[in-house]
């Protein structure tokens, strides 16, 4: 890759798909988790590889919600880990959340791996070994938190979460931030917010509207998240993947300067 020069018009996306293979090679991000890449990358090609509108709402609308939340978490999975390990820790910073590692496929070794590659990225605590507590409705791994992490949390942020466990934390009542790039999946139908983007642009973008709303009123971030549009933000997406023109759409996509 480090021949691959900035120009390249797929630069972007292919440094995106060698810090996976990295995180595979490092024991860190699981098998699956490449697929789960390739999922990804399609949906954000037909996206135009940009962040809608909407999607940019709904990051206003989650840095609105982990800033008012009593305890926030934000969830890492060996993607997450291996794409935007700085980015988690400068939100977590920013909203005075904790971060927990959370596995689909948990092993003890890619646990510790993931809280040493967060370490080496600045994290101060990170959470997850002690898996002393569980979500109710899930297969034992899948089902394993902390109890003072994810199972004390109200909010939670769970990028690229799989459906069943998203489900599980909405049923207990847990406000649910997800960011998924399919508006189909089942984790952003259940999310409070679903932010349909890409995690490398999603995670920075939160923070940014993490720092512009700091130190507002709390009827301030209450008015964010109440006007925030879940169903909305879902059809737009579905909408801008399924070829449907957007009235914000003609001069910022990639793919054809505008002539679509
Ligand atoms: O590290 P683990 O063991 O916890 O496993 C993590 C994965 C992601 C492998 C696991 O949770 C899984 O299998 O997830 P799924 O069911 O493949 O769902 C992943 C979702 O994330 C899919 O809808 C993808 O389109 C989406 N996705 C993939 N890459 C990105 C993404 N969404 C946002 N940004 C991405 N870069």
């Amino acid at each position: 890759l480090s021949e691959l020069p900035e120009s390249h018009p797929r630069y972007l996306s292919l440094r995106t798909r060698h810090r996976i293979e990295e995180g595979v090679e490092k024991g860190i991000t699981s098998k699956q988790g490449l697929i789960a890449e390739g999922r990804g990358e399609a949906f954000d090609y037909l996206l135009g590889e940009r962040t809608l509108p909407t999607a940019d709402d709904a990051a206003r609308a989650a840095a609105a919600h982990l800033l008012l939340a009593r305890h926030p978490v934000i969830s890492v999975n060996g993607n997450v880990a291996a794409l935007v390990p700085e980015d988690v820790v400068e939100l977590a910073a920013v909203v005075d959340a904790d971060v927990e590692v959370n596995l689909f496929n948990r092993t003890d070794e890619r646990m510790q791996a993931i809280v040493d590659h967060l370490r080496e990225h600045g994290a101060g605590e990170v959470k997850g070994l002690n898996g002393d507590a569980r979500i109710p409705g899930l297969d034992h791994k899948r089902a394993v938190v902390d109890a003072d992490g994810i199972g004390d949390a109200d909010v939670v942020l769970v990028p690229l979460e799989d459906g069943d466990r998203a489900e599980a934390l909405a049923a207990v009542g847990k406000t649910e931030i997800v960011v998924d790039l399919n508006p189909l999946s089942r984790s952003a139908q259940t999310a409070t917010v679903p932010i349909v983007d890409n995690i490398v642009r999603a995670l920075p973008n939160i923070t940014t509207h993490a720092r512009d709303l700091a130190g507002r009123p709390r009827e301030e971030l209450e008015a964010v998240v109440e006007t925030f549009d879940t169903a909305g933000a879902l059809a737009e997406a579905e909408s801008a993947i399924r070829g449907g023109r957007l009235e914000s759409d003609a001069e910022s996509d990639p793919r054809t300067n505008g002539e679509r």
